[in-house]
């Protein structure tokens, strides 16, 4: 038997001093019939009344000033009145209150309207039940190759997810596989449908993954090379049935040419083509094409340092600025290399002009710990979100992406999903607050992490204010901490090959997936260069390409992206590379004992199972820290041959 849903952050439902409702203004959809399911969960005892009663008035106003999505909350005498243009406006208004109403926040007016147009989860689910990447038990969807049918279950997620303003979700993993190739079959899609139905519900809209030779797969076609007038054919028969089982189907992810999977490039085309032709079979029924720029050689020969995989999404995408049909989006992760701690912004943002952009982040904590380190990510993406690229005009990533996108409706962000069917969705409950997170710092680009760190800590736990500020303070030190006693420098990828948990200096050294920190006797990291190393600087606009490039203006975290240097470097920090290494090392195993010590502290104020579950994750995460510095701390001793200044114990 499973053991009952967290209700995560909507646990705690008002119950003073509201006990009536009403919706007002045009409103006939079924998105109206979620809305007066969802006020009395939210609201204890609460009951629809007539207008002049209601101490909660839903009204959709004439107003357009508040888009398709956004909301406003007045307080008229005793009674808030959540206004908004559409019904989804009025759901996110409900919970926007809700929100308000926990947290003490209750200045009102209140507006809000989202920064981005499409927010986006994908999840990386395999018809086995298994996930891709995914620390949380297996999926939500998907168990033994058939549906899991739990409709009330997704109802939970669609909610969670709403809740926190999430539009958009793909449901199966990108890497599709044989199985679920099938899902764009009748067979299948009828039980797809259930599942977007649900989601339609809270205006989420289901997109699904494709494999790009599905006419070959499915239908056993000879190619599927996009410039073929059969497997076009094919696309368009095929997306026509879908549509006949689900007419507001959204449309398809693509992971094409990437890491085994076929694409155009297999056929001797280009990824406009590619995705063009895809564009063309969904066009006439408002369909979009996700396609992702995860596109790089992953059988490098590590010998041949000219090659430098940073270099791959740029290469093969800038060029096709421009070329790409209305609706195709490009979604470009948000590092050149691949979901590290740390990494340069991807040099795409800001240089593509004239194609539709989202930006993909990782919420399931793959290359950060597993959700059993405690890693709050929403510093790190909002680093990228506001990362100016200097390019001329108004170039900062969120506004690239939201109001200067050239087609502001086709553009946004997603992030891989992290949830499964743990009870508390997320493994460890300290990870609930980067999905929470995500959804609100997507919707708000200016929302501060703390602010979005104590409102999830206020609304999920019951602690003093001052375990309150502390627990806040874990969150928001926690990817410090993690990249402390993991990656120095953004070196990345010093992991467990496969695993990407854990150790191994030189797990991925003299692999072919062209990710080296080519540490030797007298340094290390990677030069990316104009002058000596692979250019890839020179993707950046001018004057981030100058700062890159030189050592003496290349922030201190990127070193190692960008320079090859030696251990006796100095830092901007006054330190040298090689004492930096082991200073932070120290430093982070330190920060997990006295998280250790503060989630001690709080027991009294704890529910037993959070506590106990977090408690047990925290004493894997110290394992975990002592065994990163043991291992890197000796190995670059015993490179280096240079000791710790502080005499701390480095094994030899
Ligand atoms: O980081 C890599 C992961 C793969 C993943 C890939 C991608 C779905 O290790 O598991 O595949 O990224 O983003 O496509």
């Amino acid at each position: 038997m499973n053991k009952e849903r967290d209700l995560c952050w909507l646990k705690k439902p008002v119950s003073q001093g509201i006990a009536s409702f009403c919706i007002t203004g045009s409103h006939s959809t079924k998105r109206t019939e979620t809305l007066i399911r969802e006020v009395p969960l939210l609201f204890e005892g609460i009951k629809e009344t007539d207008q002049n009663d209601a101490d909660i008035l839903f009204w959709k106003t004439e107003d357009a000033s508040f888009f398709q999505e956004g909301y406003g909350i007045e307080r008229d005498g005793n009674r808030y009145v959540v206004k908004a243009f559409t019904e989804q406006g009025l759901l996110y208004g409900m919970f926007g209150l809700y929100r308000l109403l926990v947290t003490g926040k209750t200045e009102f007016p209140y507006v809000s309207i989202p920064d981005q147009s499409i927010r986006m989860i994908n999840h990386w689910d395999n018809f086995d039940g298994s996930i891709e990447r995914g620390y949380a038990g297996e999926s939500v969807y998907y168990e033994d190759n058939h549906f899991r049918g739990d409709l009330d279950l997704i109802r939970q997620y669609a909610r969670l997810l709403c809740s926190v303003g999430i539009n958009a979700i793909s449901i199966n993993n990108v890497n599709v596989h044989q199985m679920e190739t099938y899902f764009i079959e009748p067979e299948y899609l009828t039980e797809i449908k259930k599942i977007s139905d649900v989601f339609r519900q809270y205006g989420i809209r289901t997109f699904l993954s494709i494999n790009y030779a599905s006419p070959m797969s499915i239908d056993g076609l000879e190619t599927a090379d996009p410039l073929s007038a059969e497997v076009r054919q094919w696309w368009k028969k095929t997306v026509a049935k879908i549509y006949g089982v689900i007419p507001d189907f959204a449309g398809f992810v693509v992971k094409a040419d990437s890491e085994g999977r076929p694409g155009p490039f297999t056929y001797g085309r280009n990824h406009d083509e590619g995705a063009n032709m895809l564009a063309e079979a969904v066009a006439p029924y408002g369909g979009i094409i996700i396609w992702r720029c995860f596109v790089y050689n992953c059988k490098q020969d590590w010998r041949d340092r000219s090659l430098d995989r940073a270099k791959a999404a740029y290469d093969i995408f800038l060029e096709l600025d421009g070329k790409f049909a209305d609706n195709v989006i490009l979604q470009i992760k948000n590092g050149p290399i691949d979901f590290q701690i740390r990494e340069p912004h991807s040099p795409l943002f800001g240089a593509l002009k004239k194609t539709n952009q989202m930006l993909e982040f990782q919420i399931t904590q793959e290359y950060t710990g597993h959700q059993i380190d405690i890693c709050y990510l929403i510093p790190m993406w909002k680093e990228t979100l506001d990362f100016d690229t200097k390019y001329p005009g108004d170039s900062v990533i969120k506004h690239v992406l939201g109001d200067n996108s050239s087609n502001r409706s086709l553009s946004g962000i997603a992030a891989v999903g992290s949830v499964g069917m743990d009870s508390n969705w997320t493994g460890n409950k300290l990870s609930q607050a980067n999905l929470y997170g995500y959804g609100r710092l997507i919707w708000n680009n200016d929302a501060s992490a703390e602010e979005i760190a104590r409102e999830w800590v206020r609304l999920t736990f019951q602690l003093s204010s001052e375990g309150e500020g502390k627990l806040t303070d874990i969150l928001m030190t926690s990817r410090k901490t993690y990249e402390d006693y993991t990656c120095p420098l953004s070196v990345g990828f010093m992991c467990k090959p496969k695993l990407h948990y854990g150790p191994d200096v030189d797990g991925y050294e003299y692999d072919s997936w062209g990710t080296y920190h080519y540490a030797d006797r007298n340094g290390l990291g990677r030069d990316r260069t104009k002058a000596t190393g692979t250019a890839y600087t020179f993707q950046y606009s001018q004057e981030r390409a100058e700062e890159y490039e030189n050592l003496s203006s290349c922030p201190d975290e990127y070193l190692l992206f960008f320079h090859h240097v030696p251990y006796t470097h100095r830092l901007h920090s006054g330190k040298t590379v090689i004492q930096h290494i082991y200073d932070t090392h120290f430093a982070g195993v330190k920060k997990v004992e006295e998280y250790q010590k503060i989630w001690e502290s709080l027991r009294e104020q704890l529910d037993a199972e959070s506590y106990e579950n977090v408690k047990e994750r925290l004493k894997r995460q110290l394992e975990n820290a002592v065994n990163w510095r043991d291992q890197i701390n000796t190995y670059f001793y015993r490179k280096s041959g240079i000791p710790d200044e502080k005499g701390r114990t480095v094994y030899e």
